[in-house]
């Protein structure tokens, strides 16, 4: 369907426990983390990549001085062979990437250090949004302009937007890829519609918007074309965002998986949050 979704395989990492008391989160009123259900909720992903999409799945150790180490997706932007190793945009999160840097160079991928270029520049995987025809950077919160300025310049083939994220903790906290051709939006609130608007106004292509209703994160779905299922988008659960059906049914053309990821939502993650892919 689409050459560069057709991975082989997926890394992830482990929870570590310190993650429930230490995690990074934009709410703090919001009840604590469980960490066996996170756990649990975990490996069902895991299962899905592994069983379901046929995946082989690569699992980092996890690092209890690393609250947020499962969250595999901001340490690294992997677009055909190069993997950008990124520099967190939050202090508590830099040096997540020095296992994910190790593992991909004995996989053989090219791999470019981001603090090696420019020890300024800050991105968050969570910020970059890759539809296959072009790159989006949300800058703002955990990305900043330099950090945008070495995604340009280590994807020399692909157009790169910056799109400014206000009050948000990263760019695909509101929007993500439901499928090539179709970005899922959180309609939440006129915040989120004035960035889509100038995604709109900057994209070089003409792409689907499907907007969901309720919890911003409920747009937040993870596509992946995958050898045994063909192409798959793996979509939050409806018992945790129950308004999302019609949005998720109107894709078209892809096999629907839901998987519940509820628990390490408490902590801002999403469903693209805790996996990267690779083809080799
Ligand atoms: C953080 O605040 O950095 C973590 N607690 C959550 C990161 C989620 N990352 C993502 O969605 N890409």
């Amino acid at each position: 369907m689409h050459k560069h979704f057709k991975y082989t395989t997926a890394i992830t990492r482990g929870i570590a426990k310190s993650l429930p008391a230490e995690a990074q989160r934009m709410d703090h009123t919001v009840e604590p983390v469980s960490y066996e259900k996170a756990k649990s909720q975990k490996q069902s992903y895991v299962d899905i990549l592994r069983n379901k999409l046929g995946l082989k799945v690569i699992e980092l150790p996890t690092d209890e001085t690393l609250p947020d180490c499962v969250f595999v997706e901001d340490v690294v932007v992997i677009i055909d062979n190069t993997a950008l190793i990124t520099k967190p945009g939050h202090v508590t999160r830099i040096g997540e990437g020095t296992e994910m840097e190790c593992c991909l160079k004995t996989l053989g991928m090219n791999v470019v250090n981001m603090a090696e270029i420019d020890p300024l520049a800050a991105v968050d995987g969570g910020d970059v949004l890759f539809t296959g025809e072009e790159i989006f950077v949300g800058v703002g919160n955990r990305s900043n302009l330099a950090g945008y300025k070495v995604i340009c310049d280590t994807f020399p083939s692909y157009a790169v937007n910056a799109i400014v994220v206000e009050d948000a903790l990263h760019l695909k906290t509101s929007c993500s890829l439901a499928k090539p051709g179709v970005i899922m939006v959180s309609e939440e609130n006129p915040r989120i519609q004035k960035m889509m608007k100038s995604l709109q106004d900057v994209a070089t292509k003409n792409y689907r918007y499907i907007s969901v209703d309720g919890n911003a994160i409920g747009s937040n779905c993870l596509f992946v074309d995958s050898e045994k299922l063909g192409p798959v988008t793996i979509h939050p659960s409806l018992k945790a965002y129950p308004l999302i059906k019609s949005a998720y049914d109107a894709i078209g053309g892809v096999t629907l998986i839901e998987c519940d990821m509820s628990e390490l939502s408490k902590v801002d993650g999403a469903l693209t949050c805790c996996s990267v892919f690779i083809s080799i």
